[in-house]
């Protein structure tokens, strides 16, 4: 069995007996007159058929009997065919997916209510995620009220939280993935670096970041922050306007993406190719955070154990180096969370709260300081799994090390 095949083994055994699940790829999202958004699949069916183009659907049903997979593509349309190019064949679609039964789309709404009668469906599981009051209503949720009015008394559930479960332990060719959205970041964040230096401005590092990535056939996992000087205490700043200035470092917190799989690194950088005593300072003590959770990441460890460890080891160096004056400053120098799943998405899915580490998860770790009276905020960012025992950097080969830095700086510019 293929992963995708056990990933769906692993729904069936959640669903009661008499019931199906659905699940929609996503539609193509209208621009502007006949223009659309580039597509981008919903990564839980991605996850459960490998499959990425738009309006496939999927249908899970498990009688008491017997459990039946179907997926539905596009309607072949070699007009269409001529214009936008080759759509997801039968075949292809099967050898992919490993689902024997294929059908066009056109065939699946009478199907699905043939389905529903014939095998006495009394529950429909569907997708949907809904993170704000005013969302738009996605596709699942659309299906869900759908069913509600025309199938009064019909059990509708979410399955959104099951399969976010599955996703948050990663498979061996998950992490062979992640790995390969690592290397073309690093390859990004070196090209970058080759042309880093004062006077230049924060979007050109930028540019030679996408550069890179676009010559490895990759994509942003998220918008790039390329934040020098005070600007870098901003957490999410991405308008990423500023000259260069000479003596300033320049926070880069950016990713690549492989077979949708995220990868999410930061890395604070001299912009002249020398850090300073007082940067040195700085820089120093977050990588001794970063190290002292590294150290501490093992299963049965909280995310909010991580954080805690990021918080003592600041409360200390931080009030010895004199960034704040006591540890009840500490959250004027650090305020956000050191952890995150990462995956299909950049910030991956999967319940954080009360999370207690189990081998196979991913996770960054991500300590960060930031001063804007000195005009310094630094973040090193690194991607994790999850071991047996305890961790293993996905991404130890992007420079990190102050040494590594200068030196690196100090030979390449061009
Ligand atoms: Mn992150």
């Amino acid at each position: 069995m293929n992963q995708y095949q056990l990933r769906r083994a692993e729904v069936f055994k959640v669903m009661e007996a008499g019931s199906i699940a659905i699940l929609f790829a996503g539609d193509l999202i209208k621009r502007s007159a006949d223009a659309t958004y580039p597509f981008s699949v919903n990564r839980n069916f991605f996850y459960l058929t490998g499959c990425d183009e738009d309006s496939l659907v999927l249908i899970l049903l498990k009688t008491s009997s017997t459990q039946k997979e179907i997926l539905n593509i596009k309607d072949q349309n070699p007009l269409m065919e001529k214009w936008v190019g080759k759509s997801l064949k039968d075949l292809e679609a099967k050898t992919i997916s490993g689902i024997n039964t294929i059908t066009p789309l056109s065939n699946y709404e009478p199907s699905l209510g043939r389905l529903m009668d014939r095998n006495g469906i009394n529950v429909i599981y569907v997708d949907t995620e809904r993170d704000s009051l005013n969302a738009r209503v996605m596709e699942g949720e659309a299906f869900g009220r759908k069913i509600h009015k025309l199938y009064p008394g019909m059990k509708v559930v979410n399955l959104n939280h099951n399969i976010n479960a599955l996703r948050v332990i990663k498979h061996p060719d998950e992490i062979s993935d992640l790995k390969k959205a690592i290397d073309i970041t690093q390859h990004g964040v070196e090209n970058a670096l080759r042309h880093l230096r004062p006077g230049r401005k924060e979007y050109e590092v930028v540019a030679d970041f996408n550069h890179s990535l676009a010559l490895d056939n990759s994509d942003n996992a998220f918008e790039t922050i390329a934040a020098s000087g005070e600007n870098a205490c901003t957490l999410h700043y991405v308008s990423n306007q500023k000259t260069l200035v000479d003596g300033e470092l320049l926070l880069l917190d950016l990713g690549a993406t492989y077979g949708h799989y995220c990868a999410d690194i930061s890395r604070t950088f001299p912009i002249n190719g020398k850090f300073s005593d007082r940067q040195k300072t700085f820089y120093s003590i977050v990588l001794q955070a970063q190290q002292n959770v590294f150290d501490a990441i093992k299963p049965g460890v909280s995310m909010g154990d991580l954080n805690n460890i990021v918080k003592q080891t600041y409360s200390v160096a931080c009030v010895e180096a004199k960034i704040i004056d006591d540890a009840s400053q500490l959250d004027t120098v650090y305020y956000h969370g050191v952890s995150h799943f990462l995956g299909l998405d950049t910030h991956d899915v999967g319940q954080m709260d009360g999370m207690i580490l189990k081998p196979g998860m991913v996770i960054t770790v991500e300590p960060g300081l930031y001063s804007s009276s000195e005009g310094i905020g630094i973040r090193i960012e690194d991607d994790v799994l999850v071991t047996e025992t305890g961790c293993e950097i996905l991404s130890p080969n992007i420079l990190k090390s102050i040494e590594a830095i200068e030196s690196f700086m100090n030979q390449s510019k061009d």
